[in-house]
């Protein structure tokens, strides 16, 4: 128990330091200053590429097809998702897709050995493309007891192939789980023995670091098109149309960030507030992973925005603001108050403009182009997210630990994803449907789970800076405090909560498929908040993968000959 009571004492420590310690508290800077954005530049504006891009999308056409043996045409869905230019092909995958569900799904014999690979390949396909396969496909590949059968890790590609189809799992099926057990053991005891295949080793690692089905496509996309250049097979069309792809939205990206960036500076938010995280980059990037797609560069702009206002925010309530001041900041933002503005300190008022200014203009632009009024709607986020901020610092100011169901309950609101997944449905959709936003506005699981999953994957890679700061109790915290486990085990047990409410996904997005069109965009950010946080904090201190990320999505085109 000694250790909670130190926790505590170290939280009131750190309160009587509030609003004085500027300087313990200062996060280090971010290395994408305004002026270093500005100079970024690339060729691929120019017009002629985009010309020789729509050039060989007509012959990647062609191959869809012609492409006749259904391996040949599994693989090449799999490659063109791989390298992220499926999208301009989904009808043709589409019908692709239907004709392998209808012949070999549903008519197929349990009890025919078929191979692995062909197996695992088609399940998580079909899956990822909302078809509810059962997991009895996989039947064949056990043995009397129950176990996958002990002479299938021979076969690799098979095994790899088990593995990324089983994270397509929904809660309960079994089988499943076996697969991922049995595909993880052996992919691992394989990476031990391999000396002579680097590449393979390397497309091992790759896979146990993160499964495909979670990665953010965008980056995947520039690793795997490294590793498809140097297969023999490789397709030369498909090829230069990936790398021309990339490069041609990377234009587009680096075109948005330095309007993002010119955008920030001017709101002089960077330098009024030095106490609190400046991130425009790694803002744009969470936007980009949320909505990558070329047409969606509206959306980026707003997410970007919101994602910045929501960051200073969320250090107003847990680093700088007294919580008399916080108390005033909440009635305010609740009551969108305008008039309130004087009744807040200078470094609020500058905080609460802004976030009135960018809310106004995006519901403006809704109202000018559908007619359709939603800033009350846009109100009752915020008012919900600043009422989580301020229970959290009342616990915090009070030492008080919530249990861990208690916790979730507050934070997964207070990650600020309801306001972010909202403001992705309102900018992507058009026209936006009164019936729909009110079944979001009841926080069904296409609003939970990918908020809870930010949460959780947040609460993994802050915490330990956080306590060491000073800041409330977190998932780990809590849970060792009501189960008095140690770190690690709690850490786990959160690893646990993600996993669990990854499948939740699976089903409550993927598999019933809500929301058309927005399905994706709410899995993406899953896939973004596991990439940002699997080395740590990858927001608030943007170590090297998370500038590796940018770098490489937003600096560097890939090389052509
Ligand atoms: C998390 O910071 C974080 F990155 C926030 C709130 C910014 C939100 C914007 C995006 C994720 C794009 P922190 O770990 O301090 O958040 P909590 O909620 O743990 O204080
Ligand atoms: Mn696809
Ligand atoms: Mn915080
Ligand atoms: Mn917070
Ligand atoms: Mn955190």
């Amino acid at each position: 128990m000694t250790k909670y009571i130190y926790v505590l004492t170290q939280f009131k420590f750190n309160i009587s330091a509030y609003h004085g310690s500027k300087e313990i508290r200062n996060y280090k800077s971010s290395i994408w200053d305004d002026d270093y954005v500005q100079s970024l530049t690339t060729p691929y504006m120019a017009k002629e590429y985009v010309e020789q891009a729509e050039k060989l999308k007509r012959q990647v056409k062609i191959i869809i097809d012609e492409t006749e043996d259904e391996l040949d045409q599994l693989e090449l869905i799999d490659n063109l998702q791989r390298l992220d230019i499926c999208n301009h092909f989904e009808d043709g995958v589409q019908k692709l897709l239907e004709t392998i569900y209808y012949q070999t799904i549903k008519y197929q014999d349990k009890h025919v050995e078929k191979d692995l690979h062909v197996t695992a390949l088609q399940f998580r396909l079909l899956r990822q493309h909302g078809y509810h396969v059962p997991q009895e496909v996989f039947c064949s590949f056990l043995d009397e007891a129950g176990n996958f059968k002990a002479s299938l890790p021979s076969d690799v590609k098979g095994i790899l192939s088990l593995y990324e189809a089983s994270f397509l799992s929904l809660e309960g099926e079994n089988i499943l789980d076996l697969a991922k057990d049995f595909s993880t053991h052996h992919l691992r005891d394989r990476l031990h023995q391999i000396t002579n295949d680097p590449s393979l080793a390397e497309q091992i690692r790759h896979a146990l670091e993160l499964p495909l089905h979670w990665r953010v496509q965008k980056i995947e996309a520039k690793w795997f098109i490294n590793v498809y250049e140097t297969r023999f097979d490789a397709n030369l069309i498909l090829l230069e149309l990936a790398k021309l792809d990339f490069n041609i939205v990377q234009a587009k990206y680096q075109d948005e960030i330095k309007h993002m960036s010119r955008w920030y500076k001017e709101t002089g938010l960077p330098e009024k507030l030095g106490f609190a995280r400046h991130r425009l980059a790694e803002c744009f990037l969470w936007a980009v992973g949320f909505t990558p797609e070329h047409h969606f560069g509206y959306s980026r702009e707003i997410l970007t925005k919101i994602a910045v206002l929501i960051t200073i925010m969320d250090d107003i309530y847990d680093v700088y603001g007294t919580l008399d001041e916080l108390e005033v900041f909440t009635e305010t933002i609740e009551r969108w108050d305008i008039n309130g503005l004087d009744r807040l300190p200078e470094y609020m008022r500058i905080c609460f403009l802004a976030l009135f200014n960018s809310t106004n203009e995006m519901a403006y632009h809704i109202l000018r182009d559908q007619g359709f009024n939603i800033i009350s709607n846009l109100r009752k986020l915020w008012a919900e997210l600043s009422r989580a901020y301020y229970l959290e610092a009342r616990w915090f100011h009070s030492g008080y630990f919530p249990s861990t169901n208690e916790y979730l309950n507050t934070a997964w609101v207070s990650i600020s994803r309801p306001v972010l997944l909202f403001h992705a449905y309102f900018s992507i959709t058009n026209p936006i449907n009164k019936k729909e936003l009110r079944g979001l506005e009841q926080y069904p699981g296409i609003i939970r789970w990918p908020s809870m999953v930010l949460r959780l994957a947040d609460d993994l890679g802050t915490t330990s800076d956080e306590m060491k700061k000073g800041d409330v109790p977190k998932s780990i915290q809590c849970y060792m405090n009501e189960t008095e486990c140690s770190e690690e085990d709690a850490r786990e047990y959160i690893k646990h909560l993600i996993d669990v409410t990854l499948k939740r996904m699976n089903k409550d997005i993927l598999m019933e498929k809500p929301f058309k069109g927005f399905g994706k965009t709410a899995m993406n950010l899953a896939r973004i908040s596991l990439c940002i946080y699997q080395y740590g904090d990858g927001f608030g201190v943007p170590h090297h993968e998370t500038k590796n990320n940018l770098v490489s999505l937003i600096v560097e085109p890939i090389s052509m000959p």
